[in-house]
């Protein structure tokens, strides 16, 4: 057996059977011994940051490394840009150099390179193989180092490939991460329990569904803010997990979202920094005042310990999961109103505080013409989409009609059924006139009391607008989520006449309504 044959065959057996590779002729040995040990999947890669990115995304994924095979010292110096990212994000690559042959090296051919420098940059484990017969010996500790989240690279010269004398050689158990120690636990429960601000701030492991539920146990049950680090390498996210907004990239982002914390504990997380420094900023985010308390840090069962602190301080506490992503939003809706909008539609838009995601939304949605409320004054919406479809009776008709709104001129629906119009309605009840709350505050007019809330409300009783439409000759359905919306809005216009969908929807409050009535 030559010692390439036991190199592969002993990767496959410590279950490392794919390599990203970028081969030349120093590894042609290799190359040859994906013939014989055919469980090892070969990949090409025709740039080595791609062989590189790629073990690194495999690693994210599957949790174990896969090789990568480059020419010496210019094929690792192509690899190294996303060695460097693979290291952040603690991916185990092992990352196997050919070099020239042992007898070669004194003749200083032009490949030659310090290997050994260039690797040092990225890997937590370097080594040059010294003899065939210690070949699989040394792939062994390659992986077993690269397995605690680091890269591992195996200097490989060509004649210790090429040579008889190679021996498979067995697995190394793999480290498991430290135990996270008690008294952590109980400094971090410690900090939660005095009723200060404090922010979880959760990286690595923490981002597995794992982490992030008992992480949201402890948020439910302490009232600490949970935030993930700003480039998590692998975050689970959407239905169903509960929903941890991450560090923003911007400094004074990130600044505002710090802003009065008392106590920072770190789950799998650095202290925040800036990405960068600029003149006259500060480079460490952590606020003056703040604790800081490790629960865990990147070498340990992070998981674990979020655990054992959930058990601690939220028992009997279930985490918040995040709704199934079709629920109403104004995101959700205005998506699922441009994704089935029909040619040549004419859009009268009084959404409201509900449409301020339209505008990015129906950019690029089919051709159609815009009508909006251009005199601030409410109850256009219905008249307008009903004088349009009488004037265009060829384009379909869609007004996205606010509750509070619809209720000034409701009655438009009764002439839209009298002159059988294409007009769909998409009637958005949030059960208030949310642009008047969000107003309370910004004129300044203080903190509404019970008896000014009920004047910007409109349940007690709720109107019911199915039944109203109905009455009025139109006939109505009510949705909750997206895919009901665009189930309900593709057979409205499918059928000739009016019709009135009601979208319950959440009050928002617009990131930026430039609007004001
Ligand atoms: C004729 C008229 N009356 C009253 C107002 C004051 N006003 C502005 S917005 C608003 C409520 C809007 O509520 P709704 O249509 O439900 O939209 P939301 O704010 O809930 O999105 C009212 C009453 C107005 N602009 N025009
Ligand atoms: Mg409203």
């Amino acid at each position: 057996m030559i010692g390439a044959q036991a190199l592969v065959g002993s990767l496959v057996g410590a279950g490392v059977d794919v390599c990203f590779m970028n081969p030349g002729t120093s590894e042609m040995h290799f190359v040859a011994a994906l013939d014989s040990v055919p469980q090892m999947r070969g990949v090409l890669a025709l740039f080595e940051g791609v062989a590189t990115g790629a073990a690194d995304g495999y690693a994210r994924m599957v949790g174990r490394p896969a090789a990568v095979l480059l020419h010496l010292g210019p094929g690792l110096a192509n690899g190294l840009a996303n060695l460097h990212n693979a290291r952040r994000a603690r991916s185990p690559v092992v990352n196997i150099v050919g070099a020239h042959a042992t007898g070669h090296v004194r003749y200083d051919a032009p490949l030659q390179s310090d290997i050994e420098a260039l690797a040092r940059t990225v890997s937590g484990w370097v080594h040059t193989c010294g003899t065939t017969r210690d070949l699989a010996q040394d792939a062994m500790r390659a992986v077993a180092a690269a397995g605690s989240g680091q890269i591992a690279t195996l200097v490989l010269p060509a004649d210790v490939s090429w040579s008889d004398g190679g021996a498979l050689a067995p697995p190394r158990p793999a480290a498991r991460p430290e135990s996270v120690h008690g008294d952590q636990i109980s400094a971090a429960a410690d900090v939660l329990s005095d009723g200060a601000a404090a922010i979880l701030l959760l990286g690595g492991k923490a981002l597995t569904e794992r982490g992030l539920r008992a992480a949201s146990r402890i948020s439910a049950a302490t009232g600490a803010r949970l935030l993930a680090e700003t480039f998590p390498a692998r975050m689970e996210r959407g239905a169903g997990v509960p929903v941890v907004d991450r560090l923003a990239y911007l400094a004074e982002q990130a600044e505002a979202q710090l802003t009065a914390l008392d106590h920072l504990i770190l789950a799998g997380a650095r202290a925040p920094v800036s990405f960068f420094a600029y003149p006259g900023q500060r480079s460490d985010l952590v606020p003056a005042g703040c604790s800081v308390t490790v629960l865990a840090d990147d070498d340990h069962d992070v998981e674990a310990a979020l655990e054992l602190l959930a058990d601690r301080l939220a028992a009997g506490t279930a985490p918040v999961l995040a709704g199934a992503a079709t629920s109403l939003t104004a995101i959700s809706l205005a998506n699922a109103i441009a994704a089935s909008l029909p040619e040549h539609a004419i859009v009268a838009d009084e959404a409201n505080t509900s449409g301020f995601a339209l505008p990015a939304a129906l950019a690029c949605a089919p051709r159609h013409t815009l009508l909006t409320l251009t005199g601030g004054s409410i109850g256009q919406g219905l008249p307008v989409a009903t004088g349009a479809a009488v004037a265009a009776p060829d384009r379909p008709v869609l007004c996205l009609e606010a509750d509070g709104s619809a209720l000034y001129t409701i009655q438009a629906l009764w002439t839209q059924a009298r002159e059988q119009l294409n007009v769909t309605t998409v009637l958005i009840n949030n059960a208030a006139y949310a642009i008047l709350r969000m107003e309370l505050a910004r004129t300044a007019a203080g903190e509404p009391g019970q008896r000014a809330s009920r004047m910007l409300d409109l349940s007690d009783p709720t109107p019911g607008f199915t039944q109203i439409s109905k009455g009025l000759g139109v006939p109505a359905t009510c949705v909750t989520t997206a895919e009901d919306l665009d189930e309900a809005l593709r057979r409205a216009y499918a059928e000739p006449g009016p019709h009135l969908i009601e979208a319950i929807v959440p009050l928002v409050v617009p990131p930026s309504s430039g609007t004001a009535w």
